[in-house]
């Protein structure tokens, strides 16, 4: 039975750190209007959307820290976000949208939420797992630095999928008289920018049979101190790659897994200097890329998917149930590094 799903990415252009709160906010809800004109049911906005990528700036005053932050549970109630909320209430459209999570006992995470339209509430909350970059900046004072280790704890919730009431009418639900698999609300998982490149992660997801992978971003174009650079590479060379890099990975992850996924970056030039990749895309579970942002602007990246079509993976090439083999897998979660064989 065909499940279709109308979804988006909304790629936001550079958000400056002299951007106000509510310039970004009025352009993010003008990106979910231009989604509610094609008819999405569901957008997803990037990492850290509501402001400027600040961990790359070495920010030592804790008032101005925790600007950039916001308690995860006041998120549809807060001034500097509730209008988002608001209005995707009043189109009925499900966002699922990152932010940097300041905790009532003062941690800092990277999290994004799913907030679901039909239910009017946050329905699933997902916090970064794979944080990169580090905590003391580069000593190189030209470097762009990424001190995601600093201001955030890793994400302590899991790859948890979730179902998402309310999208497709007539799909089979708890208590059902035949109950299938792939024949249910959507089942989704939540991703924060580096945690794309984890195979671990998809994984976790793919054994929960995730149908829409949703992952948003900020990633550099160049910034050779982070990537490391085994030869000299040009800005433009850098950034060709940061971009095939980012569609390789939805690409390959989706078809192992057998999912769709999507991804929305904040892409452009903040403050003038740092260059982030835009590449915003949907892919399918046979890899292709079905939809992709054609700027490094404000941009709404739409497709019209049918969720049967993860089944063909699912049952045969990736049915992991016929095909894994966890005996051999041992290594994944007893090792974290490298251990080579023996020398010779
Ligand atoms: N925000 C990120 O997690 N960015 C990383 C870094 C390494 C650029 C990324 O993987 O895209």
């Amino acid at each position: 039975m065909p499940r279709i799903l109308k979804i988006a990415a909304a790629q936001l252009g550079p958000v400056h750190l002299t951007s106000t709160r509510q310039d970004t906010l009025s352009r993010m809800i003008k990106l979910l209007q231009s989604a509610s004109m094609l008819d999405a049911q569901l957008v997803l906005f990037p990492e850290t959307a509501f402001t400027t990528f600040f961990p790359r700036h070495l920010i030592s005053d804790q008032k101005e820290l925790d600007s950039f932050f916001e308690h995860a549970g006041s998120l549809p109630t807060s001034l500097n976000t509730r209008p988002l909320f608001d209005e995707a209430k009043r189109l009925g459209i499900d966002i699922s949208v990152g932010f940097a999570e300041r905790t009532a006992d003062g941690k800092g995470y990277n999290t994004s939420i799913y907030y679901s339209a039909s239910k009017r509430e946050v329905i699933a909350k997902y916090r970064k797992v794979h944080l990169p970059g580090t905590k003391e900046p580069f000593e190189n004072p030209d470097a762009v630095n990424q001190l995601e280790k600093r201001y955030f704890e890793p994400g302590n919730l899991g790859f948890k999928a979730f179902r998402t009431p309310g999208l497709i009418p007539g799909v089979q639900k708890k208590g059902s008289e035949k109950v299938e698999a792939g024949q249910g609300d959507p089942v989704m998982g939540m991703m924060i920018c580096n945690d794309r490149r984890w195979v671990e992660a998809w994984r976790c997801y793919g054994l929960q049979g995730v149908e829409v992978v949703l992952c948003g971003y900020n990633t550099a174009g160049f910034a050779p101190d982070l990537w490391g650079a085994r030869r000299p590479m040009t800005p433009e060379e850098a950034e060709t790659d940061a971009v095939f890099h980012h569609k390789l990975v939805m690409q390959g992850n989706s078809y192992m897994n057998s999912c769709f996924s999507v991804s929305a970056a904040k892409a452009g030039l903040e403050d003038g200097k740092y260059d982030l990749i835009g590449g915003s895309c949907i892919t399918s579970p046979e890899g292709h890329v079905l939809a992709e942002a054609k700027t490094k602007d404000d941009e709404v990246v739409f497709a019209e998917i049918d969720l049967e079509d993860c089944r063909q993976g699912k049952e045969r090439t990736f049915d992991f149930d016929r095909h894994r083999r966890i005996d051999q897998y041992a290594l994944i979660t007893l090792q974290t590094g490298v251990v080579e064989p023996e020398l010779l």
